[in-house]
């Protein structure tokens, strides 16, 4: 095959799409800010600079690779120039490391470590902007900003939305919703992928630490919480574990030592999903109404059909996402049980999200002021509770659940991955664990890929997609009547909820592959594997909810959209 010469080395060329992404299989981490396999080649933070011989210096990321190139990595003026351009950047905005968000997963410092930046040779005057913290769930600081546009790129290629752009001029310029407007008042979904992106503290998570561990220390207050499907396979990362089949359990004893009076899964409240959206599936086929039904328990696509897609609101589930069917039931049924007070109850939830921030907040999820779910806290801001207290993940011995909501089956796991909550929904109707060509479909990690389910009342044509873009595509071709479904999951993050803002920051597909098979370990290990079978949700239907799709059910467990 044909090659190049890489610092002497030879190296095979295959297809790569450009220079970097060869070097980079020659296991040379090349160092970028503005490079992501996935996004466009942007080619503004020179930080991948080699020499190649006859061209001089040029940025591999875009550069094609050709035969017989001989490239160099490592020479002298590179060093400098990759130090100059990281001294730049570190003196254009605020980058105070010990109190930035990002610290220790910040790219800038870590190439600063890397690179051997000891100082800054340049006093660069700067005004400090002031930070958007308008959003539920996401904080913009200007002045950590190294204007790489990676925000910009993944709100609008995998998103579809382009909330950010590169505003102002010459030394103004800076990355923010247009007219500079504040992120809760544009069509931001609160998916967190820009932050997830942003190698520095430009954009991060919005922290609610504080208020948990405020009720943590109140003794009028009973704290529960609910651990979200995905937690478990991301958890481990910040830990060092390789191995997820321990995590969950040792993060129960984790959360026990940190106060939690009860703790609970969110899985349990998948499986009870399961139960109301696929009764109201098969009542709208019985029907041959409002089809495709639209799975609705990802907030940051529930928002983005109210903002793009109105008119086929009808079409999303009336179900509530799990984890407010869970908060909704927790605080229906617990103060009663435990003979306390509602408002003294408080529901925290750990979630791979940052949409869930806000869907926890929605006005219609709360009784008279009290919202169902108080706190949502993010699978890193638990990493840091643990952190914080000194506390040992993988030293700890793992323990269980509570109950009744500790319980759950492999199919309320499953709802981590992109196409989770499709496998689960045909485990229920077909009744028995399948293995075979429409889970292949189902599992693959396509932006969209569809399947034909045979029924007795005739085919149930499938589709799943995960991105909001790809979503976007969908809906215009179920507008135009291109395409028929019957049913579709959506999930607005790459990989579905594995691959959540809220997780440890991995951009790499081998990751989000990693954590996804992870989960369908995790599943399989499960005795009990369809949503049906959770025999607490058979018990709460018979105490609380009577049968799937009542009026006790509705109260409680679905809601409704305002067009
Ligand atoms: Fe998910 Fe969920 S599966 S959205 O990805 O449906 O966040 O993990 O908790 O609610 O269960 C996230 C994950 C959840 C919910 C569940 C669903
Ligand atoms: Fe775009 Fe999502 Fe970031 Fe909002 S949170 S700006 S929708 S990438």
């Amino acid at each position: 095959s044909e090659t190049l010469t890489i610092d002497g080395f030879k190296v095979p060329i295959q297809g790569e799409r450009n220079l970097l992404e060869v070097i980079r299989k020659a296991h040379i981490e090349l160092p970028t800010f503005c490079y992501h396999s996935e996004l466009s080649i942007y080619g503004a933070c020179r930080l991948c600079v080699v020499d190649v011989e006859g061209r001089g210096m040029i940025a591999a990321c875009s550069t094609l690779p050709e035969p017989g190139m001989r490239v160099r990595t490592q020479t002298g003026p590179i060093r400098e120039l990759r130090k100059v351009n990281l001294e730049l950047l570190l003196a254009s905005g605020d980058h105070d490391c010990p109190t930035c968000g990002k610290s220790g997963s910040c790219k800038l410092q870590s190439l600063a470590q890397r690179l051997g930046v000891d100082k800054v040779r340049f006093n660069a005057p700067r005004e400090t902007k002031p930070l958007d913290t308008s959003s539920h769930g996401l904080v913009r600081d200007p002045n950590k900003c190294v204007l790489c546009g990676d925000c910009v790129r993944v709100c609008q290629e995998i998103q579809g939305l382009g909330v950010l752009d590169f505003t102002r001029r010459g030394s103004q310029v800076t990355v923010a919703p247009a007219f500079d407007m504040a992120m809760a008042d544009v069509e931001c979904v609160q998916c967190g992928q820009c932050a997830a992106v942003c190698p520095t503290g430009a954009i991060t998570v919005k922290q609610d630490v504080d208020e948990v561990h405020a009720a943590l220390n109140d003794p009028s207050k009973t704290v529960v919480v609910q651990v979200a499907p995905a937690v478990r396979v991301a958890l481990g990362e910040l830990f060092g574990l390789g191995d997820d089949s321990h995590v969950m359990g040792r993060a129960v004893a984790a959360l026990r030592r940190l106060g939690f009076d009860k703790v609970f899964d969110t899985a349990f409240a998948a499986d009870l999903t399961i139960m109301e959206e696929g009764a109201e599936f098969l009542s709208r086929r019985a029907k041959g109404e409002k089809l495709p039904l639209f799975t609705s328990c990802c907030p940051a696509w529930v928002q983005f059909m109210e903002q793009e897609y109105a008119a086929e609101l009808p079409h999303l589930s009336s179900c509530r996402s799990p984890q407010q069917m869970f908060g909704s039931l927790a605080k229906d049924t617990l103060p009663k049980e435990l003979g306390i007070d509602r408002k003294d109850l408080v529901v925290v939830s750990i979630m791979p999200c940052t949409a869930k921030k806000s869907e926890a907040r929605r006005p219609e999820f709360g009784v008279e002021g009290n919202p169902d779910v108080d706190y949502v806290i993010t699978t890193q801001e638990l990493g840091r509770m643990i952190q914080n207290a000194g506390l040992a993940l993988g030293e700890l011995e793992p323990e269980g659940m509570d109950m009744p909501f500790g319980f759950k089956t492999g199919g309320g796991i499953i709802f981590g991955n992109s196409g989770g909550v499709t496998e689960a929904v045909i485990r229920n109707v077909v009744g028995v664990l399948g293995e075979g060509p429409i889970l292949e479909q189902v599992r693959s990690t396509k932006g969209r890929r569809t399947a034909v389910l045979d029924l007795p009342g005739g085919e149930v044509r499938i589709a799943v997609v995960h991105g909001l873009a790809n979503a976007r595509a969908l809906m215009e071709d179920v507008r135009a009547g291109r395409e028929h479904y019957d049913f579709v999951e959506v999930m607005a993050c790459p990989g579905g909820c594995s691959g959540g803002a809220g997780q440890p920051v991995a951009l790499d597909s081998r990751t989000r592959q990693r954590r996804a098979d992870s989960l369908r370990r995790l599943d399989a290990s499960m005795d009990l594997r369809v949503s049906k079978d959770n025999s607490l949700v058979t018990q709460a239907y018979k105490d609380h909810l009577g049968e799937p799709n009542s009026p006790e059910a509705h109260r409680l467990l679905h809601t409704h959209y305002s067009i």
